[in-house]
C-alpha cells in the first residue's frame, strides 16, 4: 500500500488510514519545536502525512473563533513548518471551519491598537499565503468573517456541501481587518464582497463554488480527504514550480503588464534551468511521464 507522499502522479490514497490518523492525532516526534508546541497548546496542531503538513484549528467549542492566541499559533505554525513539508492542508475541528474573529476579545482599542491588531492578522495570514509551501484549505460549515479571510489566504479551497460563506462584519458594525478587502475581491470581485457586507448575504456551498470561493466542491464530510489528495499531488511537483505559483504569480498578476511579462520571463528561466525541470521534461520526451488526460 502506498502512503500519502510516497509516490508520484497515480498514487493510491488510503482514506481510511488518513481519517484514522487524523482522528487519533498522531503527533510526529520532530515537533519538539517550542513554537509548534506552544501553537498546539493554543489550539493549532500540526501533523505530518508523508510530505503534507496538516494544520488543524482545534477550538470546536467556540467554532474555531480566532482569538489572538490562535492567530499567533497560525503564524508560528506556518512560519515553522518542518523541512519535509512540501504542501500543507488547513482544516478546522468540529462542525465549522472557522467562525472568524473571537468577538469576546473585541475590546475597546484606540486607533493605533486597532491598526496593530489588524497588522498582526496580516502577518499571520501572509505566513499562510507566502510561506514555504502551497496550502489547501478543507472547508466545511461556517467559513465566515476572519474564517473567510483565512481561507482566502490559502491557495486552493475545497468545500464540502455543508459549507457557507459570509462576512458578518458589515452587520456587526465593523470592517474586515485580516486581509479580506485585498484577498476576497480577488476571488469573487468587489461588487459581490460589497453586497455581502452591506446586506449580510450568505452564500451556500454550491453558490460559493460558482462565484469562486472554492475551486472544488465535494460531498459532506469529504473535504479533508480531497484536500489531502490534492496536497499530496502538489507535494510531488518541482519545488521551484510551487514557489513560482505561490510567490511569483500573485505578484505578477498585480504588476503592470510590461513589468509582469519581464518577471514572468525571469521566473520561467529560473524554473526551467533547475535540474529537476530538465529531468521531468526529458522523462516526458522519453515516454516515461504521464500524458495530459482528457477531463471526465
Ligand atoms: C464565538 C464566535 C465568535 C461562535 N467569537 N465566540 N464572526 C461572526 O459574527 C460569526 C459568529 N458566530 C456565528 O454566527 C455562529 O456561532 C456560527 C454560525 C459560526 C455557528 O453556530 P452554532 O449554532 O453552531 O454555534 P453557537 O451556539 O453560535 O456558538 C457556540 C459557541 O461558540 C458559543 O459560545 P458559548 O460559550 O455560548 O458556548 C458562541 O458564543 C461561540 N462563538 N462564534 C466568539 N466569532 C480581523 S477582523 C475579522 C472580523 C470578523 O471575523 S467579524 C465576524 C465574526
Amino acid at each position: 500500500m502506498q502512503t500519502p507522499g510516497s509516490g508520484a502522479h497515480n498514487m493510491v490514497i488510503d482514506h481510511n488510514l488518513i481519517t484514522r490518523q487524523v482522528k487519533h492525532r498522531q503527533r510526529t516526534p520532530f515537533m519538539n519545536h517550542p513554537l509548534l508546541e506552544r501553537a498546539a497548546q493554543n489550539g493549532v496542531t500540526l501533523d505530518m502525512r508523508g510530505a503534507v503538513a496538516v494544520v488543524t484549528l482545534r477550538r470546536p467549542a467556540k467554532r474555531n473563533a480566532l482569538s489572538d492566541a490562535l492567530i499567533e499559533a497560525i503564524r508560528d505554525t506556518f512560519q515553522n513548518l518542518p523541512e519535509q513539508a512540501k504542501a500543507a492542508v488547513i482544516d478546522g475541528e468540529g462542525e465549522h471551519f472557522c467562525a472568524g474573529l473571537d468577538l469576546s476579545e473585541l475590546k475597546e482599542r484606540d486607533a493605533g491598537e486597532g491598526v496593530h491588531h489588524s497588522r498582526s492578522w496580516h502577518v499571520a495570514l501572509d505566513a499562510v499565503q507566502f510561506g514555504r509551501v502551497p496550502v489547501v484549505a478543507a472547508l466545511h460549515g461556517a467559513v465566515v468573517g476572519g474564517g473567510l479571510e483565512l481561507a482566502s489566504a490559502s491557495h486552493i479551497r475545497v468545500a464540502d456541501e455543508s459549507t457557507f460563506y459570509a462576512l458578518p462584519e458589515g452587520t456587526r458594525g465593523i470592517f474586515v481587518g485580516g486581509g479580506g478587502s485585498v484577498r476576497v475581491p480577488k476571488l469573487i470581485g468587489v461588487a459581490r464582497m460589497t453586497d455581502m457586507m452591506l446586506t449580510g448575504r450568505v452564500y451556500n456551498a454550491t453558490e460559493g463554488e460558482r462565484v469562486g470561493f472554492a475551486q472544488y466542491l465535494v460531498p459532506k464530510g469529504q473535504a479533508l480527504d480531497k484536500a489531502l489528495e490534492l496536497a499530496t499531488r502538489i507535494a510531488s511537483n518541482a519545488p521551484l514550480t510551487n514557489y513560482a505559483l505561490t510567490h511569483a504569480l500573485p505578484r505578477i498578476a498585480e504588476q503592470p503588464a510590461d513589468h509582469g511579462l519581464l518577471t514572468e520571463a525571469l521566473m520561467a528561466s529560473i524554473a526551467q534551468s533547475a535540474p529537476e525541470a530538465k529531468a521531468r521534461v526529458r522523462a516526458f520526451l522519453e515516454g516515461k511521464a504521464p500524458k495530459v488526460q482528457k477531463a471526465d
